[in-house]
């Protein structure tokens, strides 16, 4: 059975213009800086976020810890949302390949309060540890797919700067953030140092992700990504794809938000638990104990019916619409739903 994996936005596959750019690329050690494709991928970056320099890295966790480890000094402590991927998804790395302590801070659907920040932050004093990166994730994956609001970015990133703190955000999905809201990435961007953006999630590049900064901070974070054994050599292959991904596949992310919509929208009338309005970009985030449904139970028999979905939580079940699900699919997954509520 071909499934309808709505388990992540991860999933999606090259398209055939990818993989034919892939076939021609123009390639050279990148290491050396001898790359041609990597080399324009990564102006082209830089460009679209509004910032000076960027560079390519092979995931979005080495994208977030290669900064987390340019921006802090072992014994700092980072700042970042409590549900936050850098935190809940990257394997303890912060601690263990930085070895910075985090400061979970908890917000509203991955929205941190700015007072909470502020109050976060650490005082000179010769027993604390001292603060020198707040993270913010825009749109924010545990959050449900929740776009920050620039003025909440804008304010978190004064307080952080007026303390002498760097802000890193993690914009994996930052263009569903642009998107969605109709402001250009560059504009969330500018209020980080550094920002992470993923090509090879709803953008459907297969592997690869940007870390976009001041030439400063890039040309440190090259050598810690060297560290990491992230320095590739003819990787222009990967980049070629993440070219097409970045100058084709960003308004097409609209099609993933409207059938996110549409799902919400369905499943809240069955009686499931979500809110419609929480539905911002390609992201549902379903309670399905509302119903009286054990959430395990749920994926299978939703996997029963070809449709892969993945719990977040022992309540909820995330479904992530993206590039090759289509109107049809989307059918499909709403006419399961309501056939496991009629059993
Ligand atoms: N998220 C994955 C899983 O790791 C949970 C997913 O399926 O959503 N930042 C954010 C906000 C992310 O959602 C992810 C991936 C990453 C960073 C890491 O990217 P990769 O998978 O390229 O290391």
């Amino acid at each position: 059975m071909a499934f309808i994996d709505l388990r992540s936005d991860t999933v999606t596959l090259p398209t055939e213009e990818m993989r034919k750019a892939m076939a021609n690329a123009e390639v050279g050690d990148d290491v050396y800086g001898e790359d041609p494709t990597i080399n324009r991928l990564e102006s082209l970056a830089a460009e679209i976020m509004g910032k000076e320099a960027a560079m390519f890295v092979p995931s979005g966790t080495m994208g977030n810890q290669v900064s987390v480890m340019t921006h802090t000094r072992r014994g700092d402590e980072v700042i970042m949302e409590a549900e936050s991927h850098v935190y809940y998804y990257e394997v303890g790395a912060m601690a263990a390949l930085s070895g910075v302590q985090a400061r979970p801070v908890p917000g509203v659907r991955g929205v941190m309060n700015p007072e909470d920040v502020k109050r976060a932050i650490r005082e000179p004093n010769i027993h604390y540890p001292k603060t020198t990166l707040v993270v913010l994730e825009n749109t924010h994956n545990r959050g449900g797919g929740k776009v920050l609001p620039l003025e909440n970015v804008k304010t978190i990133s004064e307080i952080a700067h007026s303390n002498g703190i760097n802000v890193h955000m993690d914009g994996a999905r930052i263009f569903n953030a642009q998107v969605a809201s109709g402001i250009p990435a560059k504009e969330y961007a500018q209020y980080a140092d550094s920002i992470m953006f993923c090509l090879s999630k709803g953008l459907s590049a297969p592997v690869g992700s940007m870390v976009a900064g001041s030439k400063d901070f890039i040309e440190r974070a090259r050598k810690n990504r060297k560290m990491l054994g992230g320095g590739m050599r003819q990787a222009g292959i990967l980049a070629a794809a993440g070219i097409i991904a970045l100058t084709k596949m960003v308004d097409r992310l609209q099609e993933d938000h409207d059938h996110a919509k549409l799902l919400g929208e369905k499943l809240h009338e069955m009686g499931y638990g979500v809110n419609p309005e929480d539905v911002e970009t390609n992201m549902v985030v379903v309670d399905v104990t509302v119903v009286g449904k054990d959430v395990h139970a749920m994926e299978k028999e939703l996997k029963d019916r070809g449709i892969l979905a993945n719990a977040n939580s022992n309540k909820t079940l995330r479904l992530v619409t993206h590039y090759g699900i289509t109107a049809e699919d989307i059918t499909k997954t709403i006419d399961a739903f309501n056939d496991i509520l009629r059993q």
